[in-house]
């Protein structure tokens, strides 16, 4: 085992564990967290969304660059694979957020449900910290939380996850060595759990298959998340959500009051859940 690889959890570990062992190196794996069932059924839904797909169009060159050029993505889930409900309401993954970003605030929304389906010959991602999305706010806490789950087997070869295990302690200036970069070798169904300040990257697909995965991440309630849930999803289909998916997709009102904080993202000076509560 390469010194610096990440530890592997079984499908049946609790939040509790996900938390220590992040704690101690900023991610893990859980083997077998999606189950076989849901993994088929989500795929399925998925497969005529990756073959319309028109490519890497963002707008911005530094951002295609950045998303690949070579790389399906797909947001919205939601509505174009609704199982993605499933996963992202998974009682261990937001015990997880939870836990990691209760010192940043009360609660926690969608940051992204992204679908990263990277074709053979994409080049690496630069190494990144998710949370430096916010690099303005200069937080000595995680902002958010990722997972980055197989939706088929991945090997090193197809552009696996590239992690710099124990990189959420070091300060931002200092840089890997070749040999602190481990590559995420994930079966179908196992996910990578890691917190928004350890340093990965997609990495490069030299191998003849696509490489498939779900970025599902949580980040604090009072942050503007990547993804802009409020145009990718139909008001209708938030209403036939489960209450805790239009929380999590940013339908509650922000109260940070019993906290020293205030109230964000009110519908005309109201909690937006209110509109939906006669059909809970
Ligand atoms: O695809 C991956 O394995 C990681 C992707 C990632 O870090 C990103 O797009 O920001």
């Amino acid at each position: 085992m390469n010194k610096s690889e990440l530890q592997r959890l079984p499908a049946e570990c609790s939040a509790g564990d996900i938390i220590e062992v992040c704690e101690l190196d900023g991610g893990v794996i859980v083997d077998g967290w999606i189950q076989p069932a849901l993994l088929t059924k989500f795929n399925t839904e998925l497969e005529p969304w990756l073959d319309s797909h028109k490519g890497t169009n963002s707008g911005s060159r530094a951002s295609d660059s950045f998303l690949g050029t070579q790389t399906r993505r797909l947001h919205g889930l939601a509505v174009k694979a609704p199982s993605f409900i499933k996963i992202l309401t998974d009682e261990r993954l937001i015990a997880f957020a939870e836990e990691v970003l209760r010192p940043v605030g009360p609660t926690v929304i969608l940051n992204n449900g992204e679908v990263i389906d990277i074709s053979p010959g994409e080049s690496a991602q630069p190494l990144h910290r998710d949370d430096d999305a916010w690099n303005f706010a200069n937080a000595t806490n995680p902002l958010m939380i990722n997972t980055i789950a197989a939706l088929e087997n991945i090997t090193s070869e197809m552009g696996g996850t590239m992690v710099v295990p124990g990189s959420h302690r070091w300060p931002s200036e200092r840089s890997p060595n070749q040999d602190e970069i481990v590559a995420c070798e994930l079966p179908a169904g196992s996910a990578l759990f890691f917190r928004g300040d350890l340093l990965h990257a997609g990495g490069a697909n030299v191998s003849q298959k696509q490489r498939r995965a779900l970025s599902t991440g949580i980040c604090c309630g009072w942050l503007r998340p990547v993804e802009n849930s409020y145009m990718n999803i139909p008001i209708d289909v938030i209403a036939s959500l489960p209450k805790r998916a239009k929380e999590l997709l940013g339908y509650a009102l922000y109260d940070a009051s019993k906290v020293g904080g205030g109230f964000l993202g009110y519908h005309d000076l109201g909690d937006p859940m209110q509109i939906f509560s006669s059909k809970e």
